[in-house]
């Protein structure tokens, strides 16, 4: 997907400063990097404060820890960003896959905290700077589990289907007001996703990905690119992407 465009580009400077959240590793790695390609200035976070500060020094931007669930923190994030233009909420995740009969109430409270509050904490921090840039954007990484639902992933699915109930709701309250916002719910991504849904048990996550070309982090920030570089008056409401491979989260053709 070609990002360029000349309407949305300002001439001979960079664009605006883009925070990141869950910025250290995967998708939002692969959005930070890209980001900075098209000439973003960037602030990014995430919980892994080490990773995140070395690929803030080698991309030349701000790298600063953040639990998204955790308002104080928050708030520190945030306190450098009066100038934000695009908040790309990307920090989240899946923990466990069991029936509704046996969910475990600690990975529900994880997911549903860094899916949902993070999200919500983040968005309302960052809100008034977004409206004061005149051309603010929040781009919040869903999931196809935000439309659909499989067994064993109510903790998650409920979850991402409470982003788009936030992403739809933004946009009447925001509406008239200089401040985009896009949903974007990729299907089957390559990266750690499964691992750390499956706490860390590698044959499992491995099992996720088996005999499918799946998309990439590389994949998902095009995507983004896209959307944040269409001309301020062009709003993507939600772009929904899968591997060619997977027409729902259980029917996918794998190669045998
Ligand atoms: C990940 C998609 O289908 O594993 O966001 O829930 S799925």
């Amino acid at each position: 997907m070609k990002a360029e465009s000349g309407a949305d580009k300002p001439s001979g400077s960079t664009r605006g400063l883009a925070v990141v959240t869950g910025a250290s590793a995967g998708i939002g790695e692969a959005i930070a990097r890209r980001l900075a390609q098209e000439g973003y200035r960037l602030l990014l976070g995430a919980r892994r404060g080490d990773q995140v500060q070395r690929l803030a020094a080698e991309l030349g931007a701000q790298g600063k820890v953040v639990d998204v669930s955790d308002e104080a923190s928050v708030a520190e994030f945030c306190s450098g960003a009066g100038d934000a233009q695009i908040l790309i909420n990307n920090a989240g995740g899946a923990r466990g896959a069991d029936p509704v009969a046996d969910a475990e109430s600690a990975d529900w409270r994880w997911m549903w905290e860094v899916n949902v509050l993070g999200l919500m904490q983040v968005t309302r921090a960052l809100l008034p700077a977004l409206e004061a840039s005149g051309r603010g954007h929040i781009i919040n990484i869903s999931s196809t589990a935000g439309l659909e639902v499989y067994e064993g992933g109510a903790g998650y699915t409920s979850a991402k289907h409470a982003v788009h109930a936030i992403c739809q709701t933004l946009r009447l309250e925001l509406v008239g007001r200089p401040v985009r916002v896009t949903e974007v719910s990729p299907g089957m991504v390559q990266t750690d996703f499964a691992l750390n849904r499956y706490g860390g048990d590698r044959e499992r996550a491995a099992a996720v990905y088996r005999g499918v070309t799946a998309l990439t982090a590389a994949d998902i920030a095009d995507v983004v690119a896209f959307a944040a570089t269409r001309p301020p008056h062009v709003n993507l409401d939600q772009i929904v992407l899968r591997p060619l491979q997977q027409a729902t989260a259980y029917k996918v053709s794998r190669r045998e």
